[in-house]
């Protein structure tokens, strides 16, 4: 039987090598997508490739706002808190919350299959003003996204990222604002939220007033906008036949060990 158990086991390890086990899934907002189809929603569902991507506004009661040509805004205009939203199709701080605190505008998503987050594209995101997006992982995993220019300009005057009081700080490779090749697993249902935030010019002072550096055109933040995610996932039929491939892995291994016994 030993023929048997060899010609099983080749063709099994052929079937894996053959299987190509991830197509992209992308959602994206503005000119030539999603645009003006979810402005008004506190929630929602897309549909790409056959993967759903579920999307809830924060803070509780805001609504998405999908009408500019630039990407995903957020409404948090006269919600529950009685906030006014000075951009209503951005991402930003909205002010007027009876706290008299900043609260900064978010989402949260997730995908009813498994998959991969591979790419967080992003526009507006000003480094001058130190504008980020944090990403809280599934995991609790969490990295605040800036600008590619941001420690460059911090870097002009003795500062760098690390002197920002926010967590594990990196650069978008590009100069549009998009963080690629993030490569985080997940779980279908799993849930991910971004958040609008600006750093603490207290965290680096003399950075908004040193006459050597090239000036501001804006000395606050003024929101920025979310253009789409890039995600890899198994499709079904790749993923029944992985299954049908893993049982008989087990199958090869018993009949192994039950030859081996002999
Ligand atoms: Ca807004
Ligand atoms: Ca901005
Ligand atoms: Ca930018
Ligand atoms: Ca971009």
């Amino acid at each position: 039987m030993n023929w048997l158990r060899t010609v099983t086991c080749v063709g099994i390890v052929g079937l894996l090598a053959g299987v190509q086990p991830v197509q992209g899934a992308i959602f994206q907002f503005g000119t030539g997508h999603t645009q003006n189809t979810i402005s008004g929603l506190e929630q929602t569902v897309l549909v790409d490739e056959g993967v759903e991507m579920s999307l809830q506004a924060g803070p509780i009661g805001s609504r998405f706002n999908d009408s500019d040509p630039q990407g995903l805004g957020i409404n948090s205009n006269n919600t529950s808190a009685g906030i006014n939203d000075p951009d209503q199709n951005k991402f930003n701080f909205i002010t007027g919350h009876p706290t008299g605190t900043r609260v900064a505008e978010s989402f949260t998503f997730s995908f009813n299959q498994p998959g991969i987050l591979q790419d967080l594209l992003l526009d507006g995101v000003k480094d001058e003003t130190l504008e980020y997006f944090v990403i809280n992982f599934p995991n609790r995993n969490v990295l605040t996204i800036f600008d590619s220019q941001a420690d460059f300009r911090l870097g002009v005057q003795g500062f760098s990222l690390g002197d920002l009081n926010v967590v594990n700080p990196i650069e978008c490779q590009t100069e549009n604002d998009d963080l690629t090749g993030i490569n985080y697993a997940f779980a279908a249902g799993e849930i991910f939220t971004l958040t609008y935030g600006e750093g603490d010019y207290d965290d680096v002072p003399g950075y908004k007033t040193n006459p050597n550096f090239p000036q501001f055109p804006n000395a606050v933040g003024d929101g920025a906008r979310f253009q789409g995610v890039v995600i890899e996932v198994v499709p079904e039929p790749t993923r029944g036949l992985m299954l049908l491939v893993a049982a008989g892995l087990c199958v090869c291994r018993n009949r192994s060990a039950a030859i081996t016994r002999q």
